[in-house]
């Protein structure tokens, strides 16, 4: 039996991502810019038309509401984030998002009351690609941050988190009001690309997540002396990039030799004045740590401080600022046995994953039981303009996240 549309879910997929700062180059669509903008509100028409009702929350997350027969019971939340990283692909959050919209619009197609509201939700920067560190939506939602720190964080231009919400229409004196009550999800629902190659390499449907990896994300920023390239002798020199990349060069050795699966990346260099004759005095850098281990996590982030300070012991002034940290997180087993029978009833070849990508399902796993389908992704690739799911491959995840709705709001799916 096959439930959601593929067409549907093309027009959706492909229609979102026309809201993007780099056509042609991949997906660019960052927190509070015109896109991101115009995609919300266009998201909100879909919704809409999905028969939903729509709101915007005091941080910019859109919810989508399928009233159920009793309000006053806490709604099932499906959905994911509709940022993204810079040139990278429309399926990493938007998959999630249309998964939410199209069982919403099954619960219609069909005449289903679900017992329980559903809330479909699209969220805010999960990838942090504007204002370092990510998750955010469900950390604020969470209560895992502080939405005065709205205030704190900026972008490479040096605007606000605050002040870029403030010119999106959105008051950050009322941004406090997003976090959730506890108790207010009964559960979290989230489809994901799987963003690596296992499940095509195997010929499957679907993967069950049972574990997300621990991940740490560091910004290390070296402070030196600017002067002129042409007549600065080289003993006089206090150059910070230099000193960044001397550091740099040690740290992935660092995970290969701790090993248990860690990984460790650095994504993101600014070097600062940036003349190509100016000895650079202040270049920052961001080191993405990930491990199944949390133990993993915290040495690795030890010995990455200890290889930056000692670099930058030379002369060179030197800040580390931690921007997130998430310990791996088991997610709910009755729901992922849930989800997992669902696959199976529906005729689907199924796994059960351990995920090395962080989604905003490890941030509600500590407020609400919480499940994580993932769908297959073209050679593994993901966060890159090659990023594919086959529309059929996605209508199948989403068909399993609509048995599981029907089941969590107590209807019985159309035979
Ligand atoms: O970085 C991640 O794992 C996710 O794409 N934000
Ligand atoms: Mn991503
Ligand atoms: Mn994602």
């Amino acid at each position: 039996m096959r439930y959601a549309d593929p067409a549907r879910i093309e027009a959706l997929i492909e229609g979102l991502d026309r809201f993007n700062a780099t056509p042609g180059q991949g997906t660019t669509r960052l927190t509070y810019s015109p896109e991101f903008r115009a995609a919300s509100d266009w998201l909100a028409a879909r919704m809409r038309d999905a028969g939903l009702t729509v709101r915007e929350d005091a941080v910019g997350n859109l919810w989508g509401r399928l009233e159920g027969r009793d309000p006053a019971l806490a709604p099932v939340v499906i959905g994911s984030h509709f940022d993204s990283v810079p040139h990278g692909g429309r399926f990493d959050g938007p998959a999630g998002v249309v998964a939410g919209i199209e069982v919403a619009a099954l619960f219609r197609q069909h005449g289903l009351t679900p017992g329980r509201p559903v809330e479909v939700i699209a969220m805010i920067e999960e990838e942090g690609a504007r204002f370092g560190g990510g998750l955010m939506a469900s950390r604020i939602l969470t209560g895992r941050m502080d939405a005065a720190r709205l205030h704190d964080i900026a972008d490479g231009a040096g605007v606000t988190a605050a002040e870029a919400l403030a010119a999106y229409g959105l008051d950050p004196a009322r941004a406090h009001q997003a976090r959730l009550a506890p108790g207010a999800i009964h559960v979290f629902l989230e489809l994901h690309i799987e963003q690596g190659p296992v499940l095509e390499a195997h010929g499957q449907d679907v993967a069950i997540v049972d574990r997300i990896v621990g991940l740490a994300q560091l910004k290390a920023t070296f402070r030196g002396q600017a002067g002129h390239a042409g007549t600065t002798p080289m003993a006089n020199r206090r150059d910070a990039l230099v000193g960044a990349v001397t550091a740099l060069a040690q740290l992935p050795d660092l995970a290969r030799r701790i090993g248990r699966d860690a990984v460790l990346t650095v994504g993101r260099m600014e070097v600062l004045p940036g003349g190509a004759n100016v000895i650079p005095d202040r270049v920052s850098f961001t080191v993405d740590i990930r491990a199944p281990e949390e133990g993993v996590v915290t040495d690795l982030i030890a010995q990455t401080r200890a290889v930056i300070e000692q670099v930058g012991g030379n002369g060179l002034g030197v800040e580390i600022e931690q921007q997130l940290f998430a310990a791996p997180t088991p997610l709910s087993a009755p729901l992922h046995a849930a989800l997992t029978r669902h696959a199976e009833r529906l005729g689907l070849q199924g796994r059960t994953m351990v995920s090395g990508a962080g989604h905003d399902a490890m941030i509600f796993a500590d407020f609400a039981p919480t499940g994580l389908v993932f769908v297959p992704s073209r050679d593994g690739i993901s966060h890159a303009p090659q990023e594919w799911t086959d529309f059929g491959q996605l209508a199948k995840g989403v068909d399993v996240l609509f048995l599981a709705a029907c089941e969590l709001t107590g209807v019985r799916p159309p035979a």
